[in-house]
């Protein structure tokens, strides 16, 4: 296939910019010094010279060009990984949506008719990087899944090259038998007996805790399933003020109403105050509502703050109710023989999220349901559908585990865990999840001492959260009033556009109940040591001093 002139432009552009593909913009070769195969003039499939060599495989003759291809994209893959852990390297290069959207460089999101080469989709591969955010950059501190585990990607690119499909051993024999293993090893270690215990790896932290509300209301009223919500009565659940909303959003999701979720206040630390939840469950029932469930949070998203899980328990099993535990981000802590004491109570609970893609660093996404009561998923989901569970295979069907999902397809999350789970030992999980809390604890004393900085929450974060506002010097002197409030509500917003449009370091912010703006810093990356840390503070002074 012919180039265009603005092809060539654009690939001698890139060849400038990116080397063999060349050197990428902060110099990094991709190909120490080889010379790059030219794929200028190789499609991947279709329209071109069917007698061209070098076609991708399944192609005949396709795997040299298919080995050259993919080695080619290592070789920009190794770049970024290399350039997202270089602290001189920028976190992001920002760009507004419309910048984008107009194309940058040569680099288009727009969809061609006619196949593009090789060469260009490995010039587009790197743009996309290039324009991203480097969420493994130890300077990253904006959300709560962050950093790069080599043994997790590598295990993500198993997981997509053996591309199958989670529902039947018939097409995932291994990873269906490792799932259980992973899960096994999870019920275990939030204490619940061998024997019992099951679950599921789902889509994120709101599916799982999704699941579970399902499995509450279907424990209680199993007639819900074939007969829907017209059949049961005015059910009620119960969380916290500081827990994730997809609580609500499952009610709201599962025919409940979001208006039935009952928020329970929270003390100063963001924990639930178990002596009100017991009185709005009396409430509840009191206005002919049906309490059924309690959410309980280990480790909420903004404060990091574990609800009293044992107090919990205890009005669950009062009032007979399905206690589940919220871990998506505290769960991690449970391998860490120093902080797992906060998580105490959680084996008494029905169900637990965990998302070992959050403390535990496995490459995104990574979350499971663990569900106490074995049998619950299959009854509560399962349909039975002929064509993929047949029941007269000749194996042990029970390892057709697609019907205890509500999804029918399902990615293979659970290998790149099981593969890191291999490299670390639960030791090494533990030595990096008590490093990213020491990390919290090094930034709570160093903004103590500071007079620009406020705190949010009195104490030691229980999380690897802080929560914090910077006081830019003409507020330091100004008295706590509404008009302060509102101008101190501007500041963290302003810092973070302009830290952005830098790019040299990433933070949350977000008001909180009666709290205005303040910038929430979270560790999970275990390349983040200290003085990214000192780096953090300077960065905001620097960008903040003038407001
Ligand atoms: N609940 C999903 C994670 C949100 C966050 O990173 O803050």
């Amino acid at each position: 296939m012919e180039l265009t002139q603005a092809d060539r432009r654009h690939l001698d552009k890139s060849k400038q910019d990116t080397g063999s593909l060349g050197n990428n913009d902060d110099g990094l070769k991709y190909d120490s010094g080889r010379v790059a195969h030219d794929f200028s003039c190789i499609h991947s499939k279709g329209t071109a010279n069917t007698q061209m060599k070098g076609y991708l495989l399944p192609a005949e003759d396709g795997e040299e060009a298919t080995k050259h291809f993919l080695q080619e994209l290592v070789n920009i893959l190794l770049a970024y990984i290399n350039k997202s852990l270089k602290r001189s390297s920028k976190v992001l290069d920002f760009h507004y949506p419309h910048q984008l959207k107009e194309g940058l460089e040569g680099f288009s999101l727009e969809l061609p008719d006619q196949p593009d080469n090789l060469e260009q989709l490995l010039v587009d591969c790197r743009d996309t990087l290039k324009y991203g955010v480097k969420t493994g950059h130890p300077r990253f501190f904006n959300q709560l899944s962050t950093g790069l585990d080599i043994i997790g990607l590598a295990g993500e690119w198993l997981t997509s090259t053996a591309n199958t499909n989670m529902f039947t051993y018939e097409i995932s024999p291994v990873f269906i038998l490792m799932e259980e293993v992973v899960l096994r090893k999870m019920h275990s270690i939030i204490g619940w007996p061998e024997e019992d215990g099951d679950g599921i790896f789902c889509a994120g932290g709101t599916m799982s805790n999704l699941y579970s509300v399902l499995l509450a209301r279907f424990h209680l009223f199993p007639v819900v399933k074939t007969h829907g919500m017209s059949a049961i009565p005015r059910l009620a659940l119960f969380t916290s003020v500081h827990s994730h909303y997809s609580i609500k959003k499952s009610a709201a999701v599962l025919g409940i109403g979001s208006e039935n979720v009952i928020v329970v206040r929270c003390d100063e630390r963001g924990k639930m105050i178990s002596s009100e939840l017991n009185s709005s469950i009396e409430t509840a029932k009191s206005k002919g509502l049906v309490p059924f469930y309690v959410n309980a949070t280990a480790g909420t998203t903004v404060y990091g703050a574990f609800d009293p899980l044992n107090e919990i328990a205890d009005i669950c099993e009062h009032h007979g109710l399905w206690m589940h535990v919220d871990a998506a981000w505290g769960g991690g802590l449970l391998l860490s023989n120093k902080h797992r004491v906060k998580l105490q109570g959680i084996k008494r609970a029905h169900s637990v999220t965990w998302n070992p893609h959050k403390m535990m660093g496995v490459p995104l996404q990574c979350s499971t349901i663990l569900v106490k009561r074995k049998g619950l998923l299959q009854e509560c989901n399962q349909l039975c559908a002929e064509y993929l569970f047949q029941p007269d295979k000749h194996y042990d069907v029970s390892y057709d585990t697609g019907d205890k999902s509500i999804q029918c397809g399902r990615h293979v999350d659970v290998f790149k865990l099981w593969l890191m789970w291999k490299a670390k030992g639960s030791e090494g999980f533990e030595a990096q999840i008590n490093h990213c809390l020491e990390n919290a604890e090094y930034l709570y004393y160093k903004l103590k001492r500071r007079t620009d900085f406020q705190l949010v929450f009195k104490g030691k974060p229980e999380h690897s959260n802080v929560c914090f506002r910077y006081l830019p010097k003409r507020l330091q002197s100004i008295l706590p009033s509404p008009e302060r409030d509102r101008e101190l509500h501007m500041v963290a917003p302003k810092i973070k556009t302009k830290m952005m449009e830098e790019g040299f370091t990433m933070i949350g912010y977000q008001p909180l109940e009666d709290k205005v703006n303040f910038f929430r810093c979270v560790f999970s990356n275990p390349a983040t040591q200290r003085e990214d840390v000192d780096f953090l503070i300077d960065e905001i002074v620097r960008l903040g001093c003038e407001l």
